[in-house]
């Protein structure tokens, strides 16, 4: 059996999560229930980023301590994920003390192998970043994603050899093509690897300037820099070093992240792997940005749309399908209510609901609702249809493991137009108003059986409504989606039982107007 690792970025608690968190994590839900539906063994991270300035002043800024902060803000997000149906199997707070454990014995470790030195630094700090910048990243002497002015600041730290790795790291990505993918970020990550040599990375802030963060096991006058305490978090949530989970699950590690922390992920956290003598993870996943009118969505500009916001307007699966169909993995997407829509009442209400609703209100008119026996006597149209079938879900299988979403469901959509084209070319009333029962099965067991087939392969990403269609085929409540193995539902024929009673068939998604002009 294989196993499979995905984590999303631990989101930091300044903010309340938006649309942008929410596509990560749904996207990490969808893969998720992929990997499990294909037979995975499956572990699904997600969590909080709670040390740090930025946090820090956030708490202040809003006249409580950082404890009593983060805990609510990371509630916030703790308690979204279960009303957009994320699975995800742990919730990581890097507050929490499994997580101080695992970051100290890893600075130990790395500091008794001697990649950890004490020196001097002047820089340019930018408190939005996080991070030391250099005068390169400025422009016109501000930073580029927060647009203000670096602070100098000038202190003794503690630093990672990451200088020593750089070599390595280039060499690694060119041996491993899609260790970061899609292949424009893996370019992107080269291209930073071969522009100079790479600076040590600062990894401690003195006691005096910041306090809320990770005592290093070596120094009690700093704490731990946030960056090196949160790319942590993805081992202590299996186990630690130690844990079990970390042996079965950390091969088949991947990281879902947008392009703005590709460097931490691409550049500090396989050399810190390396110094702590760990293994890389397998893949490194890079998405785009969601822009609202060409603009980032961010909590820094405030253009953000709430998801809660839009679940309760065009329901949850609706939704979910939206953001995977939508963006081009890797690429910006434009967010607008208008798209939603379009989408909405094109491929789920006419393509899917339609298609669903018309095959089982069929059944009923023609075989009081039981699924008829097939005599398999196949006619070219209904060959034809299987083949379709079959390639249309080796596609998808195929593009969704890859982090295709949009591709693959446009291939599965394909099978779905193809069935509504099946209908018609068939013809069922006609069949039974000559009385041709034995033909008449064979074509509604040929759609029942594949809307069954494409149920299944619709769960990651709309599990409700997925649930909801293999139900009303009579699958029964003790069956389990997860339980299936996708790849033989490809080349199978069956697998639903003739004799089935099927419930009635509901209306998946009704149509939606939207409710003004340019509303969105
Ligand atoms: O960076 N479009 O946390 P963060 C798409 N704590 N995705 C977006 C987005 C947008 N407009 N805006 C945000 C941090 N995201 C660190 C991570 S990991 C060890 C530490 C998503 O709260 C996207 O996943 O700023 C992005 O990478 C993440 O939120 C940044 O979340």
């Amino acid at each position: 059996m294989s196993r499979f690792f995905i984590s999303t970025p631990i989101y930091y608690v300044n903010a309340k999560p938006h649309l942008g968190h929410a596509y990560s994590t749904i996207v990490a839900d969808s893969i998720a229930r992929f990997h499990r539906i294909m037979g995975d063994e499956t572990f699904f991270l997600t969590g909080t980023d709670e040390h740090g300035d930025k946090i820090a002043q956030a708490a202040e800024a809003a006249g409580t301590s950082p404890r009593e902060f983060v805990d609510e803000i990371s509630g916030t997000f703790r308690n979204l994920w279960p009303r957009l149906n994320v699975s995800n199997n742990d919730f990581i707070r890097t507050t929490e003390q499994r997580h101080i454990d695992t970051v100290r014995e890893v600075l130990q470790k790395v500091y008794d192998s001697g990649d950890i030195y004490q020196s001097e630094y002047e820089g340019l700090y930018c408190y939005g970043c996080e991070q030391f910048l250099t005068e390169k990243d400025l422009v016109d002497g501000k930073c580029p994603d927060h647009d203000k002015e670096p602070s100098v600041i000038r202190e003794k730290n503690y630093f990672f050899r990451m200088s020593k790795y750089q070599d390595w790291l280039r060499q690694y990505i060119i041996d491993n093509p899609d260790f970061i993918r899609p292949e424009r970020y893996r370019n992107e990550v080269l291209s930073m690897l071969e522009m100079g040599v790479l600076d040590d990375l600062c990894i401690s802030r003195p006691k005096s300037r910041l306090s809320w963060g990770i005592e290093l096991p070596f120094d009690p006058d700093y704490v731990t820099y946030v960056w090196f305490d949160a790319l942590l978090n993805y081992i202590t949530a299996l186990g630690g070093p130690e844990g079990e989970d970390f042996g079965k699950f950390w091969p088949g590690a991947n990281h879902l992240i947008a392009k703005d922390i590709l460097k931490p992920h691409a550049i500090f956290w396989p050399t810190m792997l390396k110094a702590a003598g760990f293994e890389p993870y397998q893949h490194l996943n890079v998405h785009g940005y969601w822009l609202v009118k060409d603009t980032k969505m961010s909590k820094s500009i405030g253009n953000v749309v709430d998801p809660l916001s839009m679940v309760d307007t065009y329901g949850l699966d609706a939704f979910r399908y939206f953001l995977l169909r939508e963006m081009r993995f890797g690429r910006d997407a434009s967010f607008s209510e208008t798209a939603l829509v379009g989408r909405l009442n094109a491929d789920l209400a006419n393509d899917l609901g339609n298609l669903f609703s018309r095959v089982l209100s069929m059944t009923h008119k023609y075989f009081g609702g039981v699924v008829p026996t097939p005599s398999r006597r196949h006619e070219s149209v209904d060959v034809e249809m299987l083949n379709l079938a079959s390639n249309s879900f080796t596609n998808f299988q195929h593009l969704f493991g890859n982090f295709e979403f949009g591709r693959g469901l446009e291939a599965l959509w394909e099978l779905v137009r193809g069935l509504n084209k099946y209908v018609d070319a068939t013809q069922p009333w006609a069949l039974f108003k000559a009385g041709d029962t034995e033909r008449l099965g064979d074509v509604m067991y040929v759609l029942l059986m594949l809307m069954r087939k494409v149920a299944l392969h619709v769960w990651p990403v709309m599990p409700a409504t997925a649930e909801t269609m293999l139900a009303q085929l009579g699958q029964g409540e003790s069956f389990d989606p997860a339980s299936v193995e996708l790849p033989a539902e490809a080349e199978s024929f069956g697998r639903l039982e003739p004799g089935t009673a099927l419930a009635k068939g509901s209306n998946l998604f009704p149509r939606v107007e939207l409710k003004a002009e340019g509303e969105a």
